[in-house]
């Protein structure tokens, strides 16, 4: 048997040291006593005591990047699903079972301690939750970075259900404070907007003076980011809007009270919540305002570091800064560090061109057109005046420089690639500006990679065939795996190393178990026990009742139609007509779990949601199916709610229309945690089955291929409609009042949408989608081949590990290495 070395040392430290820690923190922290002190006030307490460990690794780890000199990493994003952090930081600081032991003699669970913590949801989906690995995985790797984004007051809204349709309340997740972050006032930040520029001569000079027409006050939070082992700790920075002039003296003194907070209100509204929409840009001033808020305070955070180390001359600038904008929201960076090189450091331009190209980067997450961010040039040029000229300047030399070189005298390639959209008004297009001021450009899965340059990009990609590049994201197994199924971790270390969070390609020792009756076995019972567990959490959030014998098919994902939980509805609805026109029908009960939230202006998704409500509502309340089919739709979907779901599912659901999805990441979660994908060939689904290998998991539908070839043809969903029996069947369905008794119509606009449009193509791939679940069902009832493809997808899914992902970044486009913090 392998040697069972553990990377993450335990600190030296007993649970009754750490038990008189938080003891000691509960008494002078939190003002309480062990008699009075609420779960609340335990957690908090914990939490200072943990903090003990975490900001030492914080300034050790400053300390030593900063005496280095080694190029280091900011990760631009609007969006970082975090979701709490106490469990996580006591895995990587290697400390979690001191905690246990200690609250045990507090006589305290410790579930029941970490469940008080709120989620931080400062995120919508996939690209924030993808954001959040990342940072987990620099600091594990000891890479000299930090993740710059926006302190929003309200995250993610939290989503309720009334009658079936979905209600969004606001998120209050700082409500009770947050013991994880420390404010840095003196690292606050003066922001411009709006205004005009000056064109001024000065020595036979021409240069630009922005007057803003108003400044904000930017300041940072940081939340420590710690890495597995607890050696290093990077830090999260993100920043809150505050007015500039808190009050106008003025007001207040002629007695406007109230009037002299005015400004100070509008300022605070910046940073106050997070756009719901993933997937669609806004389009709303705010939003700009916001990506340019988070942009500028984060580059002149980085300049005061530079010359902090440095001195001012900026020479090495780009050497020793990377920059990483997370999708196109934080552009606008791009013109903010050429305006600060030009008008601030008196760069000439091609100097400051060459540095800012150097610096930055540029993740693509979607091909989907209405997430690829356009800006009015009117609203940019009231907003931030200065930056409209320099994206104009950046333009225009790219069209008459290196367009013009490549294609002399084509204009229709440079319609195409200029940042100016033509037309009835004039559009700023975020990618083309990406893709121009970067030195490289990564899609987030192999098949997505490819589509970007196909597709998306092509001219781009022509003129610049090395800027291109593939990273397929990944997941962090500290959280998606060790700390989340502690069952399944304790049992992989009766078998492997123990640093296998670390080294996740040790899993790989797992494979010549798979087909080993006892490991089957064992496998199987962790995920039952695990199943057990979560039947109690689904009693208590929708009040039905399942069972854990029953196979568990998840889908859990934003709800977008192009994700189509609405392919996943027809088919639930044909399994339970099967059972009511044959009650014997057999099959091995199911329970469909979804978990979703819809952006809130999304009609049709909000339908979709209520669809599958009412669906539900029927058939669990249906005694003729004998408990063979249940649906439960979980409210309120979130970070900590996968992390107990993930560890107890059977099946994936990943289902996009083909092209559509650029990645996903929990199809990886779910396969890590032993789950049978059912899915399209689409975004990493195919790379998880070339490493799990294609017998393990069920493949169904159209390929890309298939799908521009049927648009090409003229796509007519009402032929396939009237063409499958079953289908027209269940579509009806939708229409009358089955579902909602006494109110018929209600489900209508479902069907009509499908029979009617059907964008992302559902009804086709409907038939095979079926037979795809009956191999499910049957491959189920096979226990030993079930276990044993549920443990190779286990032991093959190293290559999802971030640190992967990061690694590629690291040595591909950031050309940076880790470097470890020493005390
Ligand atoms: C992804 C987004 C996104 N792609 C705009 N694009 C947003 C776009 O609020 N907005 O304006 C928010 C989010 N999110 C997802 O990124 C992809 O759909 C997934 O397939 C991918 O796994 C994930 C991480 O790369």
């Amino acid at each position: 048997m392998p040697s069972k070395k553990s990377v993450a040392p335990t600190p030296a430290l007993t649970a009754e040291q750490f038990k008189t820690s938080v003891v000691k923190h509960l008494r002078t922290t939190l003002g309480t006593y062990e008699e009075k002190a609420s779960k609340q006030a335990w957690n908090k307490a914990l939490a200072a005591a943990i903090n003990e460990f975490v900001f030492e690794g914080v300034s050790r780890t400053r300390k030593t990047h900063a005496n280095v000199g080694a190029r280091a990493v900011h990760y631009l994003s609007l969006e970082f699903l975090m979701g709490r952090l106490m469990s996580n930081n006591l895995q990587n600081l290697g400390l979690y079972s001191v905690a246990e032991e200690a609250l045990k003699s507090l006589g305290l669970e410790i579930a029941d301690v970490l469940e008080e913590e709120p989620d931080m949801a400062l995120g919508n989906g996939g690209l924030g939750r993808l954001a959040a690995c990342f940072i987990d995985s620099m600091a594990t790797l000891s890479i000299p970075a930090v993740g710059y984004g926006i302190h929003y007051e309200h995250g993610l809204f939290r989503q309720e259900f009334h009658k079936g349709r979905q209600v969004e309340r606001p998120d209050q997740w700082r409500e009770f404070g947050n013991p994880w972050e420390i404010c840095r006032p003196e690292s606050a930040q003066v922001i411009k907007l709006y205004g005009y520029v000056e064109t001024v001569y000065e020595q036979g000079k021409l240069s630009k003076v922005w007057h803003p027409g108003r400044t904000i006050r930017a300041i940072p939070w940081d939340i420590p980011v710690v890495g597995y082992g607890g050696q290093n700790v990077n830090v999260l920075r993100l920043w809150e809007s505050r007015a500039d002039k808190f009050f106008d003296w003025d007001v207040f003194n002629s007695g406007g009270y109230v009037d002299a907070y005015s400004e100070s209100v509008e300022a605070e509204t910046i940073s106050k919540v997070l756009y719901p929409n993933d997937e669609t840009d806004a389009g709303k001033e705010l939003r700009l305002i916001q990506q340019y808020f988070f942009s500028a305070a984060s580059i002149a955070d980085v300049m005061r570091r530079y010359k902090a180390a440095n001195g001012e001359d900026l020479a090495n600038f780009a050497k020793l800064n990377a920059m990483q904008l997370n999708d196109t929201h934080p552009a606008i960076a791009i013109p903010e560090l050429m305006r600060v090189l030009v008008d601030e450091e008196n760069f000439a331009w091609d100097e400051a061109w060459a540095m800012t190209r150097e610096t930055f980067s540029y993740t693509n997450h979607t091909l989907l057109p209405e997430a690829l961010e356009k800006w009015s040039l009117k609203l940019i040029e009231k907003v931030l005046p200065r930056h409209m000229e320099i994206i104009l300047e950046i333009n225009s030399r790219f069209l008459t420089q290196e367009v013009e070189t490549m294609w002399p005298g084509n204009n229709d390639i440079k319609r195409k690639l200029s940042i100016v959209e033509e037309g009835a008004e004039q559009m700023i297009r975020m990618g083309n500006l990406s893709v121009i001021g970067s030195h490289t450009v990564n899609g987030v899965a192999q098949i997505h990679s490819d589509l970007v340059k196909k597709d998306l990009f092509p001219e781009f990609d022509a003129l610049w065939p090395n800027k291109f590049v593939n990273v397929t994201n990944g997941i962090t197994p500290r959280r998606w795996m060790k700390a989340c199924n502690p069952r399944l971790s304790a049992l992989i270390e009766q078998h492997i190393d123990t640093d296998w969070p670390r080294y996740l390609e040790k899993l790989t020792g797992l494979k010549p178990l798979a087909d080993d009756q006892a490991f089957q076995d064992s496998f199987m019972a962790v995920k039952h026990e695990n199943k057990v567990d979560f039947v109690k959490e689904i009693k208590t959030l929708t009040g039905v009742d399942v069972s854990a014998d029953a196979i568990f098919d998840v889908q859990i994902k934003r709800l977008h139609e192009y994700k189509r939980q609405h392919l996943n509805l027809l088919h639930i609805m044909a399994l339970y007509r099967r059972v009511l026109i044959d009650p014997n029908y057999d099959m091995h009960p199911r329970v469909f779990i979804f978990g979703a939230k819809a952006a809130p202006g999304y009609k049709i998704a909000k339908e979709i949601i209520f669809a599958i409500n009412k669906v539900a509502e029927k058939i669990n309340n249906d005694r003729r199916i004998n408990d063979k089919i249940k649906v439960v739709f979980l409210p309120n979907y979130r970070v900590s709610l996968a992390e107990k779901l993930i560890p107890a599912a059977d099946v994936s659901e990943q289902i996009s229309l083909a092209g559509k999805e650029a990645s996903g990441t929990g199809n990886m979660k779910l396969a890590l945690n032993g789950a049978i994908t059912i899915g399209t060939m689409d975004g990493a689904n195919i790379e998880i089955a070339e490493e799990a290998g294609s017998d393990n998991v069920v493949i169904f539908g159209m390929e890309v291929d298939d799908v521009v070839a049927l648009k090409n043809k003229g796509y007519h969903p009402a032929d396939y409609y009237r063409s499958n029996e079953e289908l027209k069947a269940v579509l009806d369905w939708l229409e009358g009042d089955f579902f909602t008794p006494g109110e018929p119509g209600l489900l209508a606009e479902v069907k009509r949408n499908l029979v009617e449009s059907d964008p992302f193509m559902v009804l086709p791939d409907f038939e095979s989608y079926c037979e795809a679940h009956q191999k499910i069902d049957a491959l189920y009832r096979d226990k030993k081949a079930w276990a044993k493809a549920a443990i190779l997808n286990t032991a093959s899914l190293a290559k999802f590990n971030s640190d992967r992902s990061i690694q590629d970044y690291a040595q591909n486009i950031w050309h940076v290495k880790g470097v470890e913090a020493k005390s």
